[in-house]
């Protein structure tokens, strides 16, 4: 095995950094709290600043260093570092059990050794080519535990356990149907969170926004790596009792998701194919014809003139704020697709303000960099620079002066028509000018920070970005969506995983397009996929152009009374989901979680794909096989009943659960006390001034919110938090821990299962 940090020599400790010398090389440990260690070796730059964790999150935690033996132990009261020659790394929790473990052995691919890094031994003279098939800056090889499962990494295609797949963070755009065999998506959220054999817990994360791959026993089932073409050695080892902990710890690093504004958690309806003004008001009047709620239209790439950014085609749309007010004076709020590439055209204002002030990437000659993407030739904003987010942020005024609801960012990955655009395409990173090899992954990121601020500055409401491209981090920012799927019943399949890992990876607001983009949606499937996304954060009906017509109204009755079923579900559960956002901003717990996240010491539901919690009460086991109307359906630890029902059920169980088309198995748990609305056709039809707290048998508390659902207000104390508690026998108790808005006029309870 190669040597190329050589022997430990000693360590210095300054605040909660312990500078660690080896022969050849230093590496830089930090105690960031108790439960989480950085590791940084800066081999490319030291002037890089995360993107992801924007303050410095250390707190004066107590630690200990000390020589013992061969090796520096670092130990706080969760975590036990240990640090021996060659930059081997091991990391221990409080019991003393060891959680991960440098790989002692060697990758039995080329790559000859456990811990590399190329610009090292390239300057020790070593012919590095035979050692990699692909340019390889670094990589980390770890030891695979049998028993190890892996969840996390934002939205990768697939089944909920990552173990044995690899995959690559590099934000991608491709068409093909996603199957689980892809390895990259539109997100690059290098977060991994591992579940031990006995249920013990602990997370990475590779805070490098480089291309990077990550293989968890795909090579080889002895160990699992990250490696990485470039960029510094920068990653967060964090544990805690168990995946609840760690999942809060990475929140506490990189943000967590901010409370949205109520109405975003209606229901919405788009298609890429609204061509007019007609369009948009023939599906909101249809929506109101069939009593369906509604309150989002999204105005995909047709409503621009020519596709240019910041413009509007009155041709086909009209006076844009007409079509705004009218939808507006029906209760649906606009949502406007904005893309980064800037139509190359003179005379245009936002692209000839962006060339005479370069605000857009340069060629490696100094050029405007120019691909083509929807205008035709385009440019493409340099984010990086702060200077050109504000620009970007206040070219939305147009928009926002319009009254719109929110802004939707596409191909932000950054898509281009004429390939990928090249690594040494000119971009920056505030002042540092580096290259779209860097910046690639972050891209959407800092669009999105640009779209947030100018929202947040110009309506001084909570506000709504829907983003496909992201980095970790961008939960602060932005809601985000799983991009083109399609109508088929393997994507449906797919909602749970993709959206659960999604919500574990730190972002809370994550949806899929109910009924699929691409190809052409059946009456069952969307009927079932409906099912399937009740409690998905985003709750939008998306489909492409030239596909089938996928609003619900266009269907037969039975399918019309499906959707509006479970629509109106939506709406009756909306203060559940919004209390799951308000203690999400707290605890970075997302509102769709896996089993698994609450019963990790049950293997039953380490692997369960197709079954979901809405918070820690409501369970949720929808249909997603085309043709089944029987259900098998497993309930954890605890007592359920039968959302439909009131039949009790005990845990641990698998039961068979009758689901005709129009039943979603649902099972809410023991001592639940559940808020709900009355059924609205859009948020803020009428006032909430009443709720219905739906109460299982058993004692139970729920901390429950509420306030204007739209602004900051509520940081100001602005609002009310109810602390409701129930005895054996339902009898509701209420005591008010904070009252600062107007409180209900009636608080009643409805019995399920006494
Ligand atoms: O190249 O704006 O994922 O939701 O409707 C297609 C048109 C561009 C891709 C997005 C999709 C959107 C579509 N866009």
């Amino acid at each position: 095995m190669e040597n190329n940090f050589g022997k430990l020599l000693g360590y210095e400790v300054s605040d909660c950094e312990i500078k660690v010398s080896f022969e050849k090389r230093e590496a830089y440990f930090t105690v960031v709290r108790d439960e989480i260690v950085r590791v940084y070796v800066p081999f490319f730059d030291e002037n890089v600043k995360s993107k992801a964790i924007e303050n410095d999150p250390c707190v004066d935690a107590d630690f200990t260093v000390e020589q013992d033996g061969a090796a520096i132990v670092i130990s706080t009261e969760k975590v036990v570092v240990k640090i021996y020659d060659d930059f081997v790394v091991d990391f221990y929790n409080a019991e003393g059990k060891l959680l991960m473990a440098d790989y002692r052995g060697e990758r039995t691919t080329k790559e000859k050794v456990s811990w590399m890094s190329l610009e090292m031994l390239e300057a020790e003279g070593h012919d590095i080519s035979g050692y990699l098939e692909k340019p390889c800056r670094y990589q980390l090889v770890k030891k695979l535990d049998e028993g190890d499962d892996f969840y996390g990494l934002g939205d990768k295609s697939g089944f909920l356990n990552k173990k044995h797949y690899e995959y690559e963070n590099w934000n991608s755009d491709l068409p093909q149907a996603h199957n689980e065999d892809f390895k990259a998506l539109y997100k690059s959220i290098p977060f991994l969170m591992c579940l031990k054999k006995d249920a013990e817990a602990y997370g990475v994360f590779f805070d490098n926004t480089f291309r990077s791959n990550i293989n968890l026993g795909k090579e080889n089932t002895e160990y699992f790596f990250y490696s990485t073409e470039e960029g510094n050695l920068d990653y967060y080892f964090m544990t805690g009792e168990s995946l609840v902990d760690v999942v809060g710890s990475y929140t506490y690093l990189t943000g967590t998701t901010p409370l949205p504004q109520l109405f975003t958690l209606g229901y919405q309806q788009s298609r890429w194919g609204y061509e007019s003004a007609d369009d948009i008001n023939f599906v909101v009047d249809n929506y109101r014809a069939s009593n369906i709620p509604l309150d989002v239209i999204h105005l995909d790439i047709d409503y621009m003139d020519n596709f240019k950014v910041f413009t509007w085609n009155e041709k086909n749309y009209g006076k844009p704020g007409e079509l705004f007010d009218r939808i507006k004076g029906l209760g649906v709020k606009p949502v406007c697709i904005i893309d980064p590439g800037t139509k190359v055209e003179k005379g245009y204002s936002i692209d000839d303000e962006g060339v005479a002030n370069d605000y857009f990437a340069k060629d490696k000659d100094g050029e405007v960099y120019v691909n083509a993407v929807w205008p035709g030739d385009s440019h493409f904003p340099d984010f990086g620079k702060e200077e050109v987010r504000n620009w970007w942020a206040n070219n939305h005024k147009v928009l926002t002066d319009l009254g719109v609801g929110g802004i939707w960012n596409d191909m932000n990955e950054p898509a281009s028509f004429h390939g990928e655009l090249p690594a040494d395409v000119v971009f920056h990173d505030e002042d540092r000018v580096t290259n779209h090899a860097e910046i690639h992954n972050v891209y959407g990121h800092n669009m999105c920070r640009a779209t947030f601020q100018g929202l947040k500055d110009q309506t001084g409401k909570r506000p709504f970005v829907i983003t496909r491209a992201c980095y970790a981090g961008s939960q602060k920012y932005t809601t985000v969506w799983t991009g083109d799927n399609q109508s088929l019943w393997h994507h449906l399949q797919m909602v749970i995983p993709q959206l659960c890992n999604l919500g574990m990876s730190g972002f809370a607001f994550c949806g899929t397009d109910i009924g699929g983009f691409g190809a052409d949606c059946t009456p069952e499937l969307l009927c079932r996929w409906i099912q399937a996304a009740m409690f998905s954060p985003l709750f939008r009906n998306h489909a492409a152009k030239g596909t089938k017509d996928q609003e619900p109204w266009r269907f037969s009755k039975e399918v019309v009374d499906i959707n509006r079923k479970y629509i109106e579900l939506r709406y009756k559960f909306l203060p559940y989901i919004y209390d799951l956002f308000y203690k999400g901003e707290t605890t970075g717990l997302p509102v769709m979680r896996p089993l698994v996240l609450h019963y990790p010491n049950d293997p039953e539901v380490r692997n369960l794909n197709s079954e979901f919690l809405a918070g820690e009460n409501i369970l949720v086991a929808p249909v997603l096989e085309q043709g089944v109307t029987k259900r098998m359906v497993y309930l954890p630890d605890g007592t359920w009943y039968d959302y439909w029902t009131g039949e009790k059920f005990e845990g641990k169980q698998y039961i068979l659960k009758d689901a005709p088309i129009d039943v979603c198995p649902m099972y809410i748990k023991a001592g639940s006390i559940i808020p709900t609305y009355e059924v609205v056709q859009y948020v803020g039809e009428k006032a909430y001034n009443k709720v219905e707290l739906l109460v299982t048998p058993g004692e139970g508390s729920y901390e429950h919110f509420q306030d204007n659902g739209e602004d900051y207000a509520y940081k100001n104390g602005i609002y009310n938090l109810y602390q409701f508690t129930t005895d054996a026998n339902g009898n509701l108790t209420t005591e008010m821990k904070h009252q600062g808005y107007s409180v209900y006029e009636e608080v009643s309870v409805v019995k399920l299962g006494f």
